[in-house]
């Protein structure tokens, strides 16, 4: 499974304030933390409300660059900023992301290309995100064929059922769960998913127990990859377990100190 750090967000007060200023040392310091922690992919976002959102973008990457060559995750609605990031970005990254909508896949999917980036695909469209898994499902088979007209192949693509946090759409878990099972039939050999996992404790009040629970339940669907808290060191052994019941680690009786 490929762990993607979510705290290199400004969305987080500490991050966001080095982002205003400019605080390169801090960003180094944190975005290797997140490494030693066992992350291998750092997501990169500048946060909500920013009005220099691409300048910001170009800064973080290359601070970010300057001390690790690890592949970063460019995290951001915005057409300009996601250029900037690609733009600033030496090795090839993942785009995160586009949707289902014709007007962002015809944009979003050129430069993807244009890059030699891989590419986060939301399931959801301009109706919002669907509340079954078959019309999720749907929509992540129009931007597999969308893409491939794009000459993008299904390696490349990274399909994203959008996790809800459970307090507000309690009905969506096991949907979601089933969605990450569905995807895998669209495309042989299997097209890899990936979720943002904190989304579904979202107002609950022990997070992390309900993080490394879903997860536990998205791994035994086979889910590829996660933007998670590497920080949250039960959630990491819940990863380290689920890699070796899953056959993708050696087991041995002390693994868990390993
Ligand atoms: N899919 C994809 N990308 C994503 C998401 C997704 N990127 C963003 C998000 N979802 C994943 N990243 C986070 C980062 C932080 C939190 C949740 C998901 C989080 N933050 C605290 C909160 O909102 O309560 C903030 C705490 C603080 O301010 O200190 O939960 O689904 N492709």
């Amino acid at each position: 499974m490929l762990v993607i750090s979510e705290r290199v967000n400004g969305l987080f007060g500490a991050v966001g304030k080095a982002i205003d200023k400019r605080d390169g040392k801090w960003i180094q310091e944190h975005a290797l933390y997140q490494l030693e922690c066992g992350a291998t992919v750092l997501d990169v976002n500048t946060g909500p409300g920013r009005e220099d959102g691409p300048a910001a973008m170009d800064w973080l990457v290359r601070t970010i660059q300057d001390v690790t060559e690890a592949t970063l995750c460019i995290d951001t609605p915005g057409l300009k900023t996601m250029t900037a990031g690609l733009r600033a970005a030496k090795n090839p990254v993942i785009m995160n992301s586009t949707t289902a909508e014709r007007k962002r896949m015809d944009a979003l999917f050129p430069l993807c290309r244009e890059h030699g980036a891989e590419i986060i695909c939301l399931t959801m469209d301009e109706k919002g995100i669907p509340n079954d898994a078959e019309t999720r499902t749907e929509l992540a088979m129009t931007m597999v064929t969308v893409a491939m007209e794009h000459e993008i192949m299904p390696d490349r693509l990274l399909l994203d059922p959008l996790v809800l946090p459970i307090k507000a759409a309690q009905d969506q878990g096991m949907k979601v769960v089933k969605a990450i099972g569905m995807f895998q039939a669209l495309n042989e050999p299997p097209i890899r998913t990936v979720v943002g996992l904190s989304n579904v404790s979202n107002g609950c009040k022990d997070r992390p127990m309900v993080n490394r629970t879903y997860l536990a339940m998205l791994l035994g669907a086979g889910l590829s990859a996660a933007i998670l808290d590497p920080e949250d060191q039960l959630l990491m052994e819940t990863v380290k377990t689920g890699q070796v019941l899953r056959n993708e680690k050696l087991y041995c009786d002390d693994f868990l100190r390993a």
